[in-house]
């Protein structure tokens, strides 16, 4: 996640977002002051069963852990702050930290049209439109097939532009900076609780190893010193699994002071601006684990996943934030599918 003067820009693009939609409000429920009426669907989040972030630099803090918290009050501070359409913010840390969302009904899958979006916090640099803060997340969505009100019957990938492999448009721009641009399907990593906290910078904070023979270490930076280790989990490692992607931070200062985060083609999580078409997902972009097409009539569930693994400079690792969920459908918005992804 950027910060400092790039927040600048940030808020200018969130204030777009908002004024865009006051004309596009159709009904009450898309006035975040008002929720919907009894009986009536919400277009947003309205339940979060599973919050749990990799350590990055805004673990413990969004949302804020207070000393005895369960995983059932993140949960819950997490859906103050993004369900209902209250547009807070989370950090879901550096790769495979994740959450799952879940809605009072099912986002229906429209033929040929996008069906909902995941709200981010990506912008693009001063006057730049192919890079800036992209920290894409993995999409996973289930179907409640069995009804019972648990996503227990089998996630699907959303396919984006780097599903199976890396095609972005800046993939060699990237390996030649010595990106690793694969993407890796089964990845998995496991971070280790530190011995100690630092409280100060370093660059050997928190150690992580993956199942590519890879490891490493996280940083922790000048301007977030609490532990970047999720403190209501009591284990001694986590371990996070699923699809990781190309590393998009590209270092253009040649000295480390400048990395920007360029922008996957489609499919992903807080990687393009909210109010672009190419923020939102068609359901039938999901697929099974073969890579064939799920043919969901609809999601009930929604799994998020930071799907970077690189640290950037003083910017820190990518991290991928999540600002709310939004049917298109309930709230009127029509993004052909094939406009994205042609
Ligand atoms: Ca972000
Ligand atoms: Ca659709
Ligand atoms: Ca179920």
């Amino acid at each position: 996640m950027k910060k400092f003067t790039l927040q600048s820009m940030w808020a200018i693009s969130f204030s777009l977002i908002m004024f865009s939609g006051v004309f596009t409000s159709c009904s009450n429920t898309d006035d975040p002051e008002t929720p919907p009426a009894t009986g009536e669907k919400s277009p947003y989040i309205t339940r979060v069963l599973d919050f749990r972030p990799a350590v990055g630099q805004f673990v413990n803090q969004l949302p804020e852990y207070k000393e005895g918290d369960t995983q059932e009050d993140m949960n819950r501070k997490v859906l103050e702050a993004i369900g209902n359409n209250k547009m807070g913010m989370v950090s879901l840390g550096g790769f495979g930290g994740y959450i799952v969302v879940g809605f009072d009904h099912t986002i229906e899958n429209k033929s040929g049209l996008c069906d909902f979006r995941v709200l981010g916090n990506a912008f693009y640099a001063n006057g730049a439109s192919d890079y800036g803060s992209s920290e894409p997340g993995v999409i996973q969505v289930c179907y409640d097939a069995n009804g019972n009100g648990l996503p227990d019957d089998g996630w699907y990938e959303i396919a984006g532009s780097s599903y199976p492999d890396g095609k972005e448009t800046w993939i060699d721009l990237a390996t030649q900076a010595g990106n690793d641009t694969q993407t890796i399907l089964d990845y998995e990593i496991t971070y280790y609780r530190p011995s100690a906290e630092p409280g100060a910078p370093t660059e050997q904070y928190i150690r992580w190893e993956d199942n590519q023979g890879g490891s490493g270490y996280k940083a922790m930076n000048a301007t977030h010193l609490q532990s970047y280790f999720p403190q209501w989990i009591k284990e001694d490692k986590i371990t996070f699994a699923g699809t990781r992607l190309p590393q998009n931070g590209i270092d253009q200062s040649g000295k480390g002071t400048y990395f920007a985060l360029y922008r996957f083609g489609y499919g992903y999580a807080d990687n393009e601006l909210n109010d672009k078409d190419a923020s939102a997902i068609d359901i039938d972009w999901a697929v099974d684990s073969k890579g064939q097409p799920a043919n969901l009539p609809g999601v009930d569930f929604i799994r998020i996943h930071t799907g970077v693994n690189q640290e950037n400079g003083w910017l820190g690792e990518c991290s991928t934030e999540i600002m709310g969920v939004t049917d298109l459908h309930l709230t009127n918005v029509s993004i052909k599918s094939q406009t994205i992804k042609n």
